[in-house]
């Protein structure tokens, strides 16, 4: 019976033996390591720098749109520049709520709950404090309001990351950050009182 057997050539046992690609691989494995780290760094830190920007500049908008002089339009324009020199190309979108007064601030219509279900169900009456011919959940109106009023004014910003990191999941998607705040407008006139129209759910 013949036995057969292999004999490595001279080149096999040389690509065998050969180490001089270990430090290429090993060098491979950190810095993909080093690189997602620096990238993690370096976003975070776009980040946090855009939410402070952010901060400082929606309390400055809302409030310079306080004042009777005040322009929502040319303030709403400057938190978007301001924003943009930090997350270039940054979505910025903006809303105001406004009340009568901070009491008010997600308060529903009044109205006769005759069934107790929290509700303005078919056939309760209420009351149309704002004026806009319908029950309301939140008596808010759109908008910047007028006198005295109060107004929560909000900022969305969307932004693709200046260092993205296609290393981790997400690593490159969009990065979203809001800021928010609550100020009252200067009285520069005398402020409507609530509606008192009656309505029927
Ligand atoms: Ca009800
Ligand atoms: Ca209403």
């Amino acid at each position: 019976m013949r036995i057969l057997s292999f004999t490595a050539s001279p080149l096999i046992i040389a690509l065998r033996d050969d180490e001089q690609g270990t430090t290429i691989m090993e060098f491979g494995l950190i810095a993909t390591v080093f690189v997602t780290l620096l990238l993690g760094l370096f976003d975070l830190g776009q980040l946090a720098y855009t939410q402070s920007i952010l901060n400082g500049a929606v309390q400055t908008a809302a409030r310079s749109s306080s004042l009777e002089s005040g322009n929502t339009t040319a303030a709403d324009n400057e938190v978007a520049s301001i924003v943009r020199v930090v997350a270039p190309g940054a979505t910025v979108a903006t809303s105001r709520v406004s009340y009568f007064d901070f009491d008010d601030i997600e308060r529903a219509e009044a109205w006769n709950d005759a069934d107790s279900d929290g509700t303005c169900s078919v056939g309760e009456n209420y009351s149309d404090e704002n004026g806009n011919g319908m029950w309301d959940e939140d008596i808010g109106s759109d908008g910047n309001g007028g006198a005295s009023d109060v107004v929560i004014y909000e900022v969305t910003v969307s932004y693709d990351p200046l260092f993205p990191n296609p290393f981790i999941p997400g690593g490159v998607s969009k990065r979203n950050l809001s800021a928010s705040t609550v100020k009252k407008n200067q009285p520069f006139a005398n402020q409507p009182g609530f509606g008192d129209a009656a309505g029927v759910c």
